[in-house]
């Protein structure tokens, strides 16, 4: 039997960590090879800094600050405002034209919520198409792109470790959506341990340590990852400059309206020169799981879903009589890559957030394998919105719900961002665009037009008068002929 390491020993002892090894001496010569590899690759140190500093930050209640509705000042909308529109439209555009612009996508998540057990983008909402999330991004890339004279945008799908093979397996097997391979990278972001009440990190095996993805802030430390192994200096952030990438649409995969590479909100954040933008919604109900952009003290921050208080979340504006906080978040970021780049240098002075959850984990000294029927231990994440705080120029932009925000959540059935709110919402969208374009939708027909026809609404003149009666989806107006 090989003994431990000494100088490893040595690490775990000063950082507190030792008990990870307490199987070691009973475990196969490849069980303690894969534990030391495990525990020599996790920086212990940084582990604990993180826990420190987390715990410390929730003890100071800093989280909950006091906070401030956004001053008028700091944000615009797009209600009502079709002027701003199209000339935001344009300078998007002309960004995308001259190859600026990048998308991101956060596809982490493990939709545990939604019950499939497949990556969220996979997902079917049950349209005529039966097209998946992922497609629907994907051709509407494809169609800004066209849009913009046929630029190349190039897409960073970010992963999460049980995300990554599935979701290139099935953009393998979708060839692409008709995208370039080339314009498609995908990368992952990282985990971090579980750990107990007290920070001492949980063994999910008796020579593994149990982790968890690190939260879709992840994204920041991710982008500076290599994207192969054989070379360690190309990151996805090597690879936008590379690219001359100097904007970048960051979204969330679950919400079927999100308008990808959307040329109004990356026009409207570079005329605000902005660092970072987010778009928002105006929130539905006090307890709807959305975060809140607010202002702690001068800084853009936002308040999550799970760490307002009922007060805030309750507050009425008076002048308006709304929610105080209305300002709900979407998952809708825009950055510029000198931003993106600036981040490593705040990471530290970021806290990270803690989730009390219930972790399976094999038990010291006795080695059984436990599955605890309440939280028994903490999972520390970082969300992406982290980084607002530190900067200035933040550019937030308020879009109307209906045309741009449809999350999925909950498995089906469940009446509240679910499939069938999904569906009925994009349904909804296309036949409000197709009769605004002069055609008539009969009653109770599913009429699907793709974003390969229209990305926005547009390039839909050809429909006037006619009136479309059968269920189906057309990528064509030839095809959409047919569905009279
Ligand atoms: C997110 C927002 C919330 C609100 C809501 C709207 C965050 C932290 N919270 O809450 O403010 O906008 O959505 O629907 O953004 N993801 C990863 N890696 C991870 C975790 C998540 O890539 O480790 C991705 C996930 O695939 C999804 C997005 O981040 O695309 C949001 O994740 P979520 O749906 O779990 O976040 P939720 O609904 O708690």
């Amino acid at each position: 039997m090989a003994a431990v390491p000494v100088d490893l020993l040595k690490r775990y002892e000063a950082a507190g960590q030792e008990h990870l090894l307490h199987f070691y001496p009973k475990l196969s010569p490849t069980e303690q090879e894969d534990l030391v590899a495990q525990l020599t690759a996790l920086d212990v140190e940084r582990v604990n800094r993180v826990f420190k500093t987390a715990i410390e930050y929730e003890k100071a209640g800093a989280s909950s600050a006091a906070i401030n509705p956004l001053p008028a000042s700091t944000f615009e909308t797009i209600i009502g405002e079709p002027e701003k529109e199209v000339q935001w439209r344009e300078i998007g555009l002309k960004a995308i034209a001259a190859g600026k612009v990048g998308v991101l996508l956060m596809a982490g998540g493990q939709g545990t919520r939604l019950g499939s057990s497949d990556p969220k983008g996979c997902y079917d909402i049950g349209m005529p198409s039966h097209k998946s999330l992922f497609q629907y991004q994907a051709e509407r890339i494809g169609r800004v792109s066209r849009l913009a004279g046929g630029a190349s945008i190039p897409w960073y799908v970010m992963t999460s470790g049980p995300t990554r093979k599935p979701t290139e397996a099935f953009f393998k097997e979708h060839n692409f959506f008709g995208l370039p391979e080339k314009d498609v990278i995908f990368f992952e972001q990282g985990t971090l341990p579980c750990l107990t009440m007290d920070g001492k990190i949980l063994l999910d095996k008796p020579y593994s340590i149990a982790v968890a993805p690190d939260g879709n802030g992840g994204l920041y430390a991710a982008l500076r990852s290599p994207l192969s192994p054989s070379d360690s200096k190309r990151t996805p952030l090597s690879d936008m400059a590379a690219r001359g990438i100097a904007y970048i649409h960051t979204y969330g995969v679950d919400n079927c309206l999100v308008r990808v590479a959307d040329p109004v909100f990356i026009g409207y954040s570079i005329t605000k020169g902005a660092a970072c933008g987010a778009k928002v919604v105006r929130k539905a109900y006090p307890t709807e799981s959305v975060g809140v952009i607010a202002m702690r003290g001068d800084k853009f921050s936002v308040v999550e879903y799970s760490e307002i208080t009922e007060a805030q979340a309750n507050e009425i504006d008076t002048a308006t009589g709304e929610l105080a906080f209305r300002a709900a978040n979407i998952v809708n970021h825009f950055y510029t890559r000198e931003f993106l780049e600036s981040i490593e240098s705040i990471e530290d002075q970021m806290a990270f957030h803690i989730a009390r959850k219930k972790i399976p984990n094999v038990e010291i000294p006795s080695g059984e394998f436990v599955k605890p029927a309440k939280p028994n231990g903490i999972k520390m994440e970082l969300f992406v919105f982290d980084v607002f705080p530190f900067t200035q120029k933040m550019a937030v932009l308020e879009v109307p719900r209906q045309e741009e925000f449809s999350p999925l959540k909950n498995a089906p059935g469940t009446g509240v961002d679910d499939p069938q709110t999904s569906k009925r919402d994009l349904l909804a969208q296309q036949q409000r665009w197709l009769e605004a374009a002069g055609a008539k939708v009969a009653e109770g027909a599913e009429v699907e037009v793709s974003p390969k026809v229209t990305y926005a609404g547009e390039g839909l003149e050809g429909v006037k008068g006619w009136i479309l009666t059968k269920n189906g989806s057309a990528d064509t107006l030839e095809a959409l002929h047919l569905l009279q």
